[in-house]
C-alpha cells in the first residue's frame, strides 16, 4: 500500500442500481484538478472554483452542480461537496460527489476522474490517510472496519465504543502508569540515594498490580467481545428423539429441520442465526448421539461430538417421554453421568439441562424433577463441572419455549460480559489482543524482579518492553507490512 499523498477516488456506496452514489476523492489541492468540469445548474456557467477556496469557512461548502465531461456533455447533475484540509475524513481535502445511482453514469464519472489525473483508491486507503494524518489511530481505525462489517447489534456497539475512543484511553492510562514507573526507575539509575531516597523497588508494587489488572480485564475481554459480535453459540444436544429438531424449529419460529418419531433423523449439523430480544445467538442443531452401526448417522454422531467444543452453551436436551415417576432420579443421574462424564468441557462452556416434552409430565411433579437434579449434580462425581454445569434446569415442549428463551437471554449477558456499559472497554482484534498479551508478559515479568529487588536499569528495560507494545495498540508505529495488513481488509472507498 502506498503511503503517498497522491489524489484518490473510488465509489463509496455499493456499486449497483439506486437512488444515489456517493464517489469520494481525497487529496491535497484537490479544486484546480475541476476546475472546468462544474457547472451551475440554472445559468450553466462554469463554476470558478477558486472562488469556493476564498469563500469556504469551517463549514463544508455543498453545491448542486452539473458535472461535463473534457467535451463538454453533461455527465450528471450531482450534489458537490467539498470538505477543505484538515476538517475532513482523511485530514486531506475531500471531494464528495453524489450522483444518480446508475452504475453508468458512474462508470463515466470514473473515466473522468482518471482523465483528470485522479487515482483508484485502494481498500481502506482513505482510512489509512486519516490514520496517518492523526485524524484517529489505529483502534479506531478498526473500529470502523468493524463498524461496517459487524453483523450483529453487540458487534455495532463493540465496533462504535472502539471508534468512540473507549479502548485507546485504557491503553493510554496504563500506559502513563508504566512510564510513571519508569520513572523512579530511572530516576534511581541516574542519580544517588541521597538525591532520590533509597531503591525501594517494592514501592512500585501497587501501581504495577493495578496497570497488570487493567491489562488482564482487557484480555479477558477478547472473548466476550467474539461472542458479542459473532453471537453466542448454543447448540441442541442429546440422545436421538429428544425432541432437539423441534425446539430447534419453535426457537427459530419456522419448519427449518426435519422432525420425525424415527430416531436418527438430524444427521448433519444445522446452523443459523437467531434473535431473542435483541441478542444475537447462533443456533445449532446436532445428530442425536447414541452408538449406531449406520455410516451416515455414525458421521452425524461424529460432528455432533465435535460442535460440543465450539458451542457456548450446551443445552442438554432430555426428554420426559417414557420417564417414570419413580424411577426419575435414577433416570436423570444415569443420563448425566452418560453425557458429562464422557465428554470434555472447556471451563468457558455452559451446560444447561433442558427437559423437553413437559407436556407429557405432569406439571405437579416438576419441583420434585428440579430438588433431584440439585442432588445429583451436587454429587462429587460432577464436582469438576462446579461452575459450567448450570444450577438451573428448564422445562420446555415444541409449544412451550419461553422459560428456554429468558434462559438464554440471561446466558447471553453473563457471557457477553457487561457489554455496552461505559468504562468497559473490549479488545476487538486479534491484533489488539496479540500486543496486549505480550504487555501482560512483561509486567509478569517485572513483578518478578521487583520481588528480587534487581536492578533498576533491567526492571526498568522490561516494563519499556510493555510500554511499547501496549503503544503498539493504538499504532505508535512505524511499520508498513502491519499497516498494510490492517487496511487491505477494508472496503474500496472507505
Ligand atoms: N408431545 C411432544 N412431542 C414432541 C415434542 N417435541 C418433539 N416431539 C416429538 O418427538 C419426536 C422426535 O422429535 P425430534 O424433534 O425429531 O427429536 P430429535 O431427534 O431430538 O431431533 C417427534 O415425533 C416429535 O413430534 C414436545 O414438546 N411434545
Ligand atoms: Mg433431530
Amino acid at each position: 500500500m502506498t503511503s503517498s499523498n497522491d489524489p484518490i477516488f473510488a465509489l463509496s456506496s455499493a456499486n449497483a442500481r439506486s437512488a444515489i452514489h456517493i464517489h469520494r476523492i481525497s487529496g491535497i489541492n484537490l479544486l484546480p484538478y475541476f476546475q472546468g468540469y462544474l457547472f451551475k445548474i440554472k445559468s450553466n456557467e462554469v463554476l470558478n472554483v477558486s472562488m469556493i477556496q476564498e469563500q469556504i469557512s469551517s463549514k463544508p461548502y455543498l453545491q448542486y452542480l452539473y458535472i461535463k465531461d473534457a467535451e463538454g456533455n453533461i455527465l450528471d447533475d450531482v450534489l458537490f461537496t467539498f470538505f477543505k484540509a484538515p476538517k475532513s475524513y482523511t485530514g486531506e481535502d475531500i471531494i464528495e460527489i453524489s450522483s444518480h445511482g446508475n452504475p453508468l453514469i458512474s462508470s463515466l464519472l470514473q473515466r473522468l476522474f482518471r482523465h483528470l489525473g485522479l487515482r483508484d483508491a485502494l481498500p481502506g486507503e482513505f482510512t489509512q490517510r486519516a490514520y496517518l494524518n492523526g485524524k484517529i489511530d489505529l483502534v479506531q481505525a478498526e473500529g470502523i472496519n468493524q463498524l461496517i462489517h459487524a453483523e450483529t447489534m453487540g458487534g455495532i456497539q463493540l465496533a462504535r465504543d472502539s471508534v468512540a475512543g473507549e479502548l485507546s484511553k485504557e491503553t493510554e492510562e496504563v500506559k502513563n502508569v508504566l512510564i510513571e514507573i519508569m520513572a523512579y526507575l530511572e530516576a534511581h539509575i541516574d542519580f544517588a540515594p541521597d538525591e532520590v531516597g533509597d531503591y525501594q523497588p517494592e514501592s512500585l508494587m501497587p501501581l504495577m498490580k493495578q496497570a497488570l489488572a487493567k491489562l488482564q480485564n482487557l484480555l479477558n475481554s477478547y472473548s466476550s467481545g467474539l461472542r458479542a459480535r459473532e453471537g453466542v453459540k448454543i447448540a441442541l444436544v442429546g440422545k436421538p428423539n429428544a425432541g432437539k429438531s423441534s425446539l430447534y424449529n419453535a426457537l427459530l419460529k419456522f419448519e427449518r429441520a426435519i422432525v420425525t418419531h424415527i430416531p436418527g433423523t438430524t444427521r448433519d449439523i444445522l446452523e443459523d442465526r437467531l434473535i431473542i430480544r435483541n441478542k444475537d445467538f447462533v443456533l445449532i442443531d446436532t445428530a442425536g448421539i447414541r452408538e449406531t452401526e449406520d455410516t451416515v448417522e455414525k458421521i452425524g454422531v461424529e460432528r455432533s461430538i465435535k460442535t460440543l467444543s465450539k458451542a457456548d452453551v450446551i443445552c442438554l436436551i432430555i426428554s420426559l417421554e417414557n420417564v417414570y415417576i419413580k424411577n426419575i432420579k435414577k433416570f436423570l443421574e444415569e443420563t448425566l453421568v452418560q453425557f458429562l462424564l464422557h465428554s470434555d468441557f472447556s471451563p468457558e462452556q455452559i451446560i444447561l439441562p433442558v427437559f423437553s416434552k413437559m407436556d407429557l409430565m405432569p406439571k405437579e411433579i416438576f419441583e420434585n424433577i428440579l430438588n433431584f437434579y440439585s442432588e445429583v449434580i451436587n454429587d462429587k462425581k460432577f464436582l469438576h463441572l462446579e461452575n459450567i454445569l448450570s444450577k438451573k434446569c428448564i422445562f420446555c415442549s415444541h409449544n412451550d419455549t419461553e422459560s428456554l428463551s429468558s434462559q438464554l437471554v440471561k446466558l447471553h449477558d453473563q457471557l457477553t460480559g457487561l457489554l455496552g456499559h461505559k468504562n468497559n472497554p473490549t479488545l476487538i482484534s486479534e491484533r489488539q489482543r496479540n500486543k496486549i498479551e505480550i504487555a501482560v508478559k512483561n509486567l509478569k515479568e517485572g513483578i518478578d524482579l521487583i520481588y528480587k529487588k534487581d536492578y533498576p536499569e533491567k526492571i526498568s528495560s522490561v516494563i519499556n518492553q510493555g510500554r511499547q507494545s501496549l503503544q503498539e495498540v493504538v499504532g505508535e508505529i512505524q511499520l508498513d507490512q502491519v499497516l498494510e495488513k490492517i487496511f487491505s481488509t477494508f472496503c474500496i472507498g472507505k
